[in-house]
């Protein structure tokens, strides 16, 4: 992470789960002071404001629990636009969600930029979910539930929506956090080569060694690296304001660990923080603890010592 300009995007959807308040997430990152918290650190901070699609007709499904595709359709695009036009490598993009099914729209975007500096793209997901299911499987019909099927290419999508410009090579994906499966995402997942750290690999081995080993292989492969954090992700004692809180979740110090060893590694190029629902929050702390996070991984130290080589 050599850049010193951060450049925030808020992106506030939330038709991909049935509960509102993520078109909230964007404003309360402003409210927790995000901006000032990383130019505290040294950065240049830009706020880009708001992108958002027009609601757009309703596109039927042969799964009738299916709901916002159209909605889905017109955000991936318009994503996809605002990346092709508007990133450059001068500024690292936080994209600040939303629910998660904005990474549907910026990640192929992303693989497509670097796709064209030959670099491969690499994707941190840290998550209680997979968010492995397709249009066929879901049975919420939530489609927050799908970004990485639809990132790493899926024929449920063929005909329906237009696909991803460029692919995410599944080997190219590592998730932490894990610990809410359905099963008919347990079956395919397995077979596509996702490097997946669910719970219990965290409480046997820790957040440090598996996160190292995959830095290596984005090191090695001169990758660049998108780290999208999902809310759920942490335990919900930590984090309440998440639609879909799942218990035993990752540690307040397990998270700050990840960040600080990420920013060690300087190889993240790009962040989403996805599914925050401030609606759902006490006393804006998810907020807070998310930006503090965020802060962790540009930079922020408990001890102003040199970096730790990793
Ligand atoms: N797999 C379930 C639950 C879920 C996935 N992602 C979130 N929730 N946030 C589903 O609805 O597809
Ligand atoms: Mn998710
Ligand atoms: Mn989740």
């Amino acid at each position: 992470m050599m850049e010193k300009s951060i450049l925030l995007i808020g992106v506030p959807a939330d038709q991909g789960s049935r509960r509102a308040g993520c078109l909230m997430g964007p404003d309360s990152l402003r409210t927790a002071n995000i901006a000032r918290r990383l130019s505290r650190l040294g950065y240049e901070v830009l706020d880009d404001g708001n992108i958002t699609a027009a609601p757009a007709d309703e596109i039927l499904h042969t799964n009738p629990n299916i709901h916002h595709l159209a909605d889905y359709a017109a955000l991936i695009h318009k994503l996809d636009q605002y990346c092709a036009t508007t990133l450059t490598n001068n500024h690292i993009p936080v994209f600040m969600g939303g629910d998660h099914c904005i990474a549907a729209g910026i990640l192929p975007a992303l693989a497509r930029t670097s796709e064209n500096t030959g670099q491969e793209q690499f994707v941190l997901w840290l998550d209680a979910h997979t968010d492995f299911q397709t249009l066929e499987s879901t049975d919420t019909g939530n489609l927050h539930g799908t970004p990485v099927t639809y990132i790493i290419g899926d024929p449920s999508f063929d005909g329906v929506i237009p696909g991803p410009s460029t692919t995410i090579k599944p080997e190219n994906i590592c998730m932490m956090g894990i610990r809410s499966v359905d099963p008919a995402e347990q079956a395919r997942i397995a077979r596509t080569g996702i490097d997946i750290h669910d719970m219990r690999a965290i409480d046997e081995f820790g957040v440090a060694a598996p996160l190292r080993r995959f830095i290596d292989r984005v090191r090695r492969a001169n990758g660049r690296l998108h780290v999208s954090l999902d809310v759920d992700f942490l335990d919900p004692d930590i984090a309440p304001a998440v639609g879909t809180t799942v218990s035993g979740g990752v540690s307040h110090r397990e998270a700050h660990l990840i960040m600080e060893i990420l920013y060690d590694s300087g190889l993240v190029t790009s962040l989403d923080i996805a599914e925050l629902n401030p609606f759902l929050d006490v006393h804006g702390k998810t907020s807070e603890l998310i930006v503090d996070l965020v802060a962790s991984l540009f930079g922020q130290r408990v001890l102003d010592t040199q970096r730790r080589s990793i």
